[in-house]
C-alpha cells in the first residue's frame, strides 16, 4: 500500500526519467541504437530501479500512464537525438504485458510516434517470450499490426523463456536478444558458448537480426566476436545514462 500510494505520487509529480544504455555495432564501434530503461527517482530514497516496481504498477494498473509516458517520453528523445546529426540511431523500449494486451495499444503507438514525429522505422519495441505466448494468435496479429506501421520488433531476454521453436517460427519479429545470462560464464561453460553461437546461425539463416546483452569485459567481447556475433549491450560499451551523457557519449564516438 506504501509503495502504491508513493506511485501515485511518482506518477503525478513526474518522478521518472529515462536512462539509455548504447547498443553498439562492433566491427565499425558506431552506436546503431539505444534502450531506454525507466528509473524512478524518489525524492528521499534517490534511484529506484524498476525491478522493484514494475511488477506492483502491473499488478495495479499503474503500469498504463507509466508506461504512456515511457513511450513519449523515448520517442521524443529519439527524435531529439537522430535530429543532432551524430548518426542513425534506433530507439528501444520494453513494453509490459498489460501495456501489450490493453486494447488500444496500437493506436497509443501510433498517435505517440505522430505526436512526435518520429521515424517509425527507428522504433523498437521490446518483447518478453512471455509476453507473446499469452495469446499466440493475438500476438501475432498485434505484430503484424505494428510491424505495418514501420516499427520494428525485437525479443528480448531470449532463452529464458519457454516459447518453443515452432512458435519462434511463426513470430514476425525483427531481432533477437540474447539474454545475459548466456555471457556470463560463455567463456569458461563451453555450453553457453554452444547456445550463443547455435542461436546467432540461426537467426542469420532465418534473417533476423541478433544482440548480445550483459557484456562485461574485454574478454567476453573477443571471444563473443569470433563467434560472429557483431551487435552488443553491456556495460563493457556503456552503462545505461541520460540524455545529455548519451549525447555527449555519442558525439565522442565519432
Ligand atoms: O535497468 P534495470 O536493470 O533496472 O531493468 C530491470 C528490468 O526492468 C528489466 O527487465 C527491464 O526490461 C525492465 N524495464 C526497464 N525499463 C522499463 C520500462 O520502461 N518498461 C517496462 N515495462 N520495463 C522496463
Ligand atoms: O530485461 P532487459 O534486457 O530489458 O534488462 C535490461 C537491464 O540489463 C537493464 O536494467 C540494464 O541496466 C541491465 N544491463 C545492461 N547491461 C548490463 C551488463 O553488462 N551487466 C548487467 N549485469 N546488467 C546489464
Ligand atoms: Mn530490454
Ligand atoms: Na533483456
Amino acid at each position: 500500500v506504501a509503495l502504491r500510494s508513493a506511485l501515485q505520487q511518482a506518477i503525478e509529480q513526474s518522478e521518472f526519467e529515462l536512462h539509455y544504455q548504447p547498443q553498439i555495432h562492433s566491427p565499425s564501434g558506431r552506436v546503431i541504437g539505444v534502450e531506454a530503461l525507466l528509473r524512478w527517482h524518489h525524492p528521499a530514497r534517490g534511484y529506484i530501479p524498476p525491478g522493484e516496481f514494475i511488477g506492483l504498477a502491473e499488478d495495479t494498473g499503474q503500469i498504463i500512464p507509466i508506461s504512456d509516458w515511457v513511450l513519449a517520453t523515448a520517442c521524443r528523445d529519439g527524435q531529439r537525438l537522430n535530429a543532432l546529426g551524430v548518426g542513425r540511431t534506433s530507439m528501444a523500449v520494453n513494453i509490459s504485458p498489460m501495456q501489450f494486451q490493453r486494447p488500444g495499444f496500437l493506436e497509443s503507438v501510433e498517435h505517440t510516434l505522430e505526436a512526435s514525429a518520429f521515424d517509425p522505422t527507428l522504433l523498437e519495441l521490446e518483447l518478453t517470450e512471455g509476453v507473446l505466448m499469452e495469446s499466440a494468435e493475438r500476438a501475432i496479429h498485434a505484430l503484424d499490426a505494428l510491424r505495418e506501421l514501420g516499427v520494428h520488433i525485437a525479443l528480448d531476454d531470449f532463452g529464458t523463456g519457454f516459447s518453443s521453436l515452432s512458435y519462434l517460427k511463426r513470430l514476425p519479429i525483427n531481432k533477437i536478444k540474447i539474454d545475459r545470462s548466456f555471457v556470463r560464464e560463455v567463456i569458461s561453460d563451453h555450453r553457453d558458448a554452444a547456445i550463443i553461437e547455435g542461436v546467432v546461425t540461426m537467426a542469420a539463416k532465418m534473417e533476423l537480426e541478433v544482440l548480445v546483452e550483459g557484456v562485461e569485459t574485454a574478454a567476453q567481447h573477443a571471444f563473443l566476436r569470433k563467434q560472429l556475433c557483431d551487435t552488443f549491450q553491456g556495460f563493457y560499451f556503456a552503462r545505461p545514462m541520460p540524455f545529455d551523457d548519451l549525447v555527449r557519449f555519442m558525439r565522442e564516438q565519432r
